[in-house]
């Protein structure tokens, strides 16, 4: 790891992991990605299929050289990457009315109304990265694959996310174990839209910025649990809210039955719950509500080893150290 002095004033310099200041610092994530970037594990249903992967890397290539402040490249999708859209797009919306959280339900029409949300067009990212700018000051920047925990938390200090731009292989609409577009599109953007949970996003984020490596693991962890496959009770019914759930039909519907478990959201158990990648979640944590699952998670985050706090500067976009903690 990469260490910095948190001040140049302090008495005693505090040793701590690199982490961004300004929002163009993030370009140096654009190429440090775990897997499933450009060479494809060959489980993955795509890695025997040459046409798949070459496509991808067209794609992936875009990704690896796209710097901050520049547009989002275009993508043309070809009539096969549409039509693995519209069965997503079909099973999801066809859930959405009795399994998807009311923020997701009231933001979505939106979603079709200005961004070209539809069963027969895939949105760009761009596009949606103007409109979510417009609705919280949250932006899209496209990746390659996975980043580090720490790299992607860390960008959500500066309320970006990190999106994928090409579509999951066609043998396998309801589930992917890896994010595509169809994830990013209709899981996670609808909840970037709305404030609260923009806020809670950032939060996460924001304690992420220099923290330790179990520090990380925990708030990953928590993140896993609430933006990937939160669940909440609106009205007395169990909804989801995870943008890994909203984005797979086939594990939105099998959330809600009585197959997993279901726990109530407590960061300091969640933050140490294990967890599978590569398939439909044993448990899931119920969040009382939006709004509590947000405050449980910044009084856990106070919670943390750090000797420093931080604030993000909207005008400047960037983090401020506060020696104070
Ligand atoms: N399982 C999700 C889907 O099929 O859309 C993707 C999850 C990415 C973490
Ligand atoms: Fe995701």
């Amino acid at each position: 790891v990469k260490v910095v002095s948190t001040s140049a004033t302090s008495a005693t310099t505090e040793q701590v992991p690199w982490f961004p200041r300004k929002k163009s610092d993030l370009d140096s994530f654009a190429e440090k990605v775990l897997e499933m970037g450009e060479e494809l594990d060959s489980d993955h249903p795509g890695a025997k299929d040459p046409v798949y992967r070459a496509r991808r890397s067209e794609i992936t290539r875009l990704a690896k050289t796209y710097r901050h402040g520049q547009p989002i490249p275009e993508i043309k999708y070809a009539p096969e990457e549409i039509s693995t859209w519209g069965t997503v797009f079909r099973n999801l919306t066809k859930l959405f009315p009795t399994h998807a959280c009311r923020e997701h339900q009231y933001v979505f029409p939106l979603l079709v109304q200005n961004c070209g949300y539809g069963e027969d067009n895939i949105p760009q990212l761009e596009t949606v990265s103007k409109f979510l700018q417009e609705c919280t000051g949250f932006t899209l920047r496209p990746v390659m694959g996975l980043l580090s925990s720490r790299d992607f938390l860390n960008s959500l200090a500066f309320r970006v996310f990190h999106s994928t731009q090409y579509i999951r292989h066609h043998s396998k609409p309801f589930y992917t174990p890896e994010p595509d577009v169809c994830h990013e599109l209709l899981g996670h953007a609808p909840l970037f839209c709305d404030p609260d949970f923009a806020d809670f996003s950032q939060e996460i984020g924001l304690s992420s910025l220099g923290a330790s490596d179990s520090d990380i693991e925990k708030l990953s962890t928590i993140y896993w649990f609430t933006v990937e496959f939160g669940l909440c009770r609106q009205e007395n019914e169990i909804r989801a809210y995870g943008a890994g759930l909203l984005s797979s039909f086939g594990e939105l519907e099998y959330a809600l039955t009585d197959k997993p478990e279901k726990l109530s959201f407590d960061p300091s158990k969640t933050s140490v719950q294990k967890y599978i990648v590569t398939e439909y979640q044993p448990i899931y944590f119920v969040a009382e509500s939006f709004k509590d699952a947000q405050t449980k998670v910044r009084e856990f985050a106070k919670t943390l080893n750090r000797p420093f706090s931080v604030r993000y500067n909207p005008y400047t976009e960037s983090i401020e150290v506060l020696d104070n903690k």
